[in-house]
């Protein structure tokens, strides 16, 4: 009989490398594999995204603060890649516990694939269906680590079958994930079928002399791209318009169920607002403002008929992240938007439909992805951040900020402009003063208003020696409310305190 090409030579372990590529090709194999199915079935299922998802939900409140004030809008990177680490790490020491037997290998990838399944099952994004991406996981995890073992122990040199098997696993484990990244792209789709949205009443043009970016603030009008973003998702949920369905229910007439054909039937406005952010330090960057297209929730709820008890607008996204509103405000000024600056709103920003209120926190107004509305009382549910210790009624408090100069900057000689903004949602800014060194307040200049709903601009002349130099920043809004100096932290209700910046004045 003829010798197997491999020439079997007996050997009773497998080397440490050779231990380690195993376990680690596996588990590559295991988490495309769901990903490919994930992309085909529903992208929220992708096992890796899914455990993250969940260890995001599961972890406590002062780690999850830590995180934002840290890592600020990468903090999700730092996640995944610290889960990435880990799971390398289980995966090499899954290999090296197998150098004789496939046995311990076999039991890891099982747990593993368990992990997987169960994190699927219990995310509010997914069906039981979905759970075929993890079970695809655990199946092809198991398989190929045992395929390998098998392969690595027939061949105790890295000869030509035993290394080409081994790239074979790696192509395929290549074309699998890419593939898994392409399906799962057709939100991307769903966005161009929706095309340009056109309001029936456009905002007002932004008159020129509305920001001063050659002083160095920011744009009036913040790009899709830069807006920032806050959410408790790893992956971007991923919903089309086409599935989009609106749950409208709880304390009103009539229980409602809106698709998104249906919101865009209905009479569009377009509205420029600054939102902020409530984990925004002072000075920091979550506050941006864009032109929203939508519809009043006025008359969206107008159909449903909200009964006079209500006191909360009770919203849940497609991830299962939940906010609390109060029904007043949302009947006000609230927005039902499915667009920003001219495009439909982009997926990290709540494709195909979120709410916008002016003048309230992010975190209690906001919603992205937005499913289900439900009218109760406060006391009735718990949003996710008022579970983790967030405050109920969160209106955005008068702040101002300093752009320019910035923090340790060495300016020219002569009179030294300083730049900035300042924002008091719903109220409007009337004033913004600066002062260097503990000197008088001397006030800015305020640029053009473009209404109270967004931020506003501001620039001021100092006369400043040669020299280190600090400078501070105050607002007083239309209330006639001036920013306290007081500090105190984002949690639970928005950050007090004035901003400052220390620069350099050449001599
Ligand atoms: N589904 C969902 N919506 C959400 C959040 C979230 O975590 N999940 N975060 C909220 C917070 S804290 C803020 S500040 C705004 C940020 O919206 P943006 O990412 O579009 O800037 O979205 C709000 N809506
Ligand atoms: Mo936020």
């Amino acid at each position: 009989m003829a010798q197997d090409h491999d020439t079997a030579t007996t050997i009773d372990r497998l080397s440490l490398l050779r231990s380690i590529l195993v376990g680690v090709l596996a588990v590559l194999a295991a988490l495309t594999a769901g990903h490919l199915i994930a992309g085909l079935l529903n992208p929220n299922a992708s096992p890796f995204y899914a455990v993250g998802n969940s260890a995001i939900d599961l972890t406590p409140a002062p780690l999850k603060d830590f995180a934002v004030r840290n890592f600020g809008t990468n903090d999700k990177l730092v996640l995944l890649a610290g889960m990435a680490v880990v799971l390398l790490l289980v995966a090499a020491i899954a290999g090296i516990v197998s150098r004789r037997s496939p046995l311990p290998g076999v039991v890891v990838a099982t747990l593993l694939g368990g992990l997987g399944i169960v994190a699927v099952l219990t995310r509010p994004d997914t069906d039981v269906i979905d759970v075929l991406a993890p079970l695809t996981s655990l199946v092809a995890g198991v398989g190929v680590f045992m395929w390998l073992h098998g392969v690595a122990f027939r061949t105790t040199t890295v000869d030509g079958s035993g290394r080409r098997q081994f790239l074979y696993t790696v192509a395929g484990i290549g074309i699998a994930g890419v593939s898994g990244q392409l399906l799962g792209g057709s939100v991307e789709d769903s966005r161009t079928a929706v095309g340009d949205l056109v309001p029936a009443t456009p905002a007002p043009p932004i008159p020129a002399g509305a920001d001063f970016p050659q002083l160095g603030t920011p744009r009036f009008l913040t790009s899709n791209r830069d807006f920032y973003r806050i959410d408790t998702q790893l992956d971007v949920p991923r919903l089309r318009a086409e599935d989009y369905v609106l749950r409208i229910h709880g304390a009103v007439e009539k229980q409602l169920m809106l698709r998104f054909a249906d919101i865009r039937r209905m009479r569009l406005v377009e509205r420029t607002i600054t939102m902020t952010c409530v984990s925004n330090e002072v000075g920091g960057p979550y506050v941006s403002t864009s032109n929203f297209i939508g519809v009043p929730l006025r008359d969206v709820l107008a159909e449903a008929g909200v009964k006079p008890g209500a006191e909360q607008l009770f919203s849940t996204s497609v991830d299962g992240w939940t906010c609390g509103t109060p029904v007043a405000d949302v009947l006000d000024r609230g927005l039902l938007a499915i667009g920003m600056n001219g495009e439909p709103l982009p997926a990290e920003h709540g494709f195909p439909a979120r709410m916008v209120v002016p003048g309230l926190y992010g975190f209690v107004s906001a919603t992205k992805w937005v499913v289900d509305m439900e009218f109760n009382k406060f006391a009735d549910k718990q949003s996710y951040w008022l579970k983790r210790g967030w405050g109920r009624q969160a209106p955005i408090k008068t702040q101002s900020r300093i752009d320019s100069p910035s923090g340790f900057a060495t300016v020219g000689p002569g009179r030294t402009t300083i730049a900035g903004v300042a924002w008091a949602q719903p109220r409007g800014i009337a004033k913004v003063e600066v002062r260097a060194d503990n000197g008088p307040w001397v006030t800015a200049e305020l640029a053009a208003e473009v209404s109270t709903s967004t931020w506003r601009m501001w620039r001021a002349e100092l006369d400043l020696a040669p020299g280190l130099h600090t400078v501070d920043c105050r607002a007083t809004d239309k209330t006639g409310y001036r920013q306290t100096e007081m500090r105190v932290p984002p949690i639970p209700d928005g950050a007090t305190g004035w901003h400052s910046t220390t620069f350099t004045v050449q001599g």
